[in-house]
């Protein structure tokens, strides 16, 4: 096995990369992103490529030089990004997705690649969303996604290549921050309660979403590239969901262990309406049933892991985790 991740700085990469190495061996994994300026340690750590994903050429060079079998494919724009710039967000998500699924084609490699919430829109039931239902989103991030999803069964049908993926939810992490997403008010609020009590959120405090911490995304995505190929009816992408909540709930979780947190509310329209498109919680069996996805975090558990971890870093008044 030889893995090659693309956006491999950014926050799901960064964490991902060391977890494939503990898994398939130091050497086993290749780093490449679009910037080589970030997480200089992470550069310095093992081969690394700065390459545009939408490069085809350069891609391939790396993977015919490097003997890649699988590529985890996660240079991306998020939704608000997305949203200021929307032809960029096509051009990155979708060209660069193709460029990855004709070199996985010519030298056949398996692919992972991650879809979102946001691939569901207004129309698309709010609670409990299916794995098969409408899909009609109204974000620029969104509609790549979907398209994403449909070229990846594409190639998987049409010319046979291992794509498999997931529709991640908001990911919590607290290694490398998320840039341009609309649920990175879930991580800023962390950092923010242990550094200043207080924090003041860009969405409504009961807009409600489906999140995941990052210990289980990064189990996601490797547990379901080693799924038995015969279990699986779906490939792209799988509901999954570790918890759901809104920024009222979160806080109240945080005040366990800084009992005067604040929140107040300073709304960002663009990223409102991204959020009351998406549903509210997302159903997961397919997932569960194809290939044994089990999330092991919940809000709680997440709170206390985030708030200790940043105050490890940071100069803090967090009460310990058992209080
Ligand atoms: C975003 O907020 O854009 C992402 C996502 C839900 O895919 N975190």
């Amino acid at each position: 096995m030889k893995i090659l991740i693309t956006g491999a700085l950014g926050q799901l990469g960064s964490e991902l990369a060391p977890a494939l190495r503990s898994a398939y061996g130091e050497t086993a994994v290749v780093l490449s992103d679009i910037r080589s300026d970030v997480n200089r340690a992470l550069v310095e750590s093992g081969p690394f490529f700065a390459i545009d994903c939408r490069d085809a050429a350069a891609l391939a060079a790396v993977v015919s030089r490097e003997r890649i079998t699988r590529i985890y494919h996660l240079a991306a724009l998020l939704s608000a990004t997305g949203e200021a710039r929307p032809q960029e967000a096509w051009d990155i998500n979708i060209n660069g997705l193709t460029s990855v699924l004709e070199v996985a084609r010519e030298y056949s490699c398996s692919v992972f690649t991650p879809s979102s919430i946001a691939a569901f829109g207004p129309t698309a039931p709010k609670d409990h969303t299916p794995q098969d239902t409408i899909q009609r989103p109204t974000s620029i991030y969104g509609i790549t996604k979907v398209a994403g999803e449909l070229l990846c069964d594409y190639y998987y049908k049409r010319y046979n290549v291992d794509t498999r993926g997931v529709r991640y939810p908001g990911i919590i992490s607290s290694v490398t921050a998320p840039g341009g997403g609309t649920t990175d008010y879930a991580v800023h609020i962390y950092y923010a309660a242990v550094r200043d009590h207080r924090y003041e959120c860009f969405l409504k405090g009961d807009s409600c979403m489906d999140m995941i911490y990052m210990p289980d995304a990064i189990q996601a995505a490797i547990d379901l590239m080693e799924a038995d190929p015969s279990q699986l009816r779906h490939r792209n992408a799988f509901n999954i969901t570790s918890m759901s909540f809104t920024p009222e709930d979160q806080a109240a979780y945080i005040r366990k262990y800084i009992p005067d947190f604040e929140i107040s509310y300073n709304i960002d329209p663009v990223r409102q309406a991204l959020a009351n498109s998406w549903p509210n919680v997302l159903e997961d069996y397919a997932a569960r049933v194809e290939w044994g996805w089990t999330p092991r975090y919940d809000l709680d558990a997440t709170t206390a892991d985030m708030l200790s971890r940043i105050a490890a870093r940071e100069p803090t008044t967090v009460a310990p985790a058992d209080c």
